[in-house]
């Protein structure tokens, strides 16, 4: 079954095309190691057959300690833009992304929540629903990084186990060079292991890596969200058969016509 969906919406800008898949900031803390999309996902890609994917919009949360620089890291992708201004988020605020992943488009909405104590009951209120967490900490204040875990329990507790893919960011890399940066990346990696996270060390301030970064995040989103329709889809196989009925794979003619209607619903 073909999807002959219509994307909302101006055309996608050129520079949110994601053509290939691109790669881990390092192996060592890398959510997979393919360096193309899954054969299943590029078939469905080439052949237009994502059913909904086109049209979802993914939820992706960024948590972590007050002014690590979470709206710092979301402005400079969202809009190109840096404030050396500390400006306190005050609950949440969100942006809207618009991809076009191997030919298909794709939006994620990313959710800033502020990270001082007074509004956290506020910003808690968002995480539920999030395909993606990231937790945020300053590689120049390593004490953000030991909350780091605390953070991204919050908000496993609001979503399904197993549900939402999880990046640790080092934010400000352009504060700290040399022994003492390799000294905290090595720190952060290890707790990214632990958490089952992919680690990346940014700046938003020179933008390195915040591009790369962001396009991670939405092709392994995305991927998922393929993945998880087109397995949706097996465990749901029906096609109309002969004398217009449906019929319903592994299952008996007599059966086949009772159950269809059930079957379809859940398609
Ligand atoms: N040098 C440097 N400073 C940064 C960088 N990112 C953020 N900052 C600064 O760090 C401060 C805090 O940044 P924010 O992005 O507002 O921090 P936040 O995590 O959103 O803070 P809350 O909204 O209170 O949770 C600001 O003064 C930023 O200019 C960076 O990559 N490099
Ligand atoms: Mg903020």
């Amino acid at each position: 079954m073909k999807s002959n969906f219509m994307p909302l919406g101006p055309p996608v800008s050129r520079d949110r095309v994601i053509a290939h898949f691109p790669k881990w900031y390092t192996p060592e803390a890398c959510l997979h190691f393919n360096e193309h999309f899954h054969g299943q996902v590029k078939n469905a890609c080439q052949q237009r057959n994502t059913g909904t994917v086109g049209l979802k919009v993914s939820k992706v949360v960024v948590v972590g300690d007050l002014c690590v620089g979470k709206t710092s890291l979301i402005n400079r992708f969202c809009k190109d833009t840096f404030d050396r201004d500390y400006k306190a988020t005050i609950g949440v605020d969100f942006e809207i992304e618009r991809f076009e992943i191997a030919g298909i488009p794709y939006s994620l909405q990313i959710w800033d929540t502020a990270g001082q104590e007074k509004f956290k009951c506020i910003a808690s209120s968002y995480y539920r629903g999030a395909q993606v967490i990231i937790t945020a900490f300053d590689l120049a204040d390593i004490q953000t990084l030991e909350h780091t875990k605390q953070w991204l329990e919050d908000a496993l507790r609001e979503n399904e186990p197993d549900s939402s893919l999880k990046f640790l960011v080092g934010t400000k890399k352009d504060l700290l060079s040399g022994a003492v940066c390799e000294r905290t990346e090595a720190d952060a990696i290890r707790v990214a292991s632990e958490m089952q996270a992919e680690y990346w060390s940014v700046s938003a301030k020179t933008g390195e890596n915040v591009k790369k970064f962001f396009f991670r995040v939405a092709a392994l989103t995305f991927e998922q969200s393929v993945l998880q329709e087109l397995e949706k889809r097996d465990s749901c196989r029906t096609q109309i058969g002969e004398g217009n009925f449906i019929k319903i794979e592994g299952s008996s003619a007599e059966t086949q016509e009772s159950s269809g209607h059930a079957s379809l619903g859940c398609c």
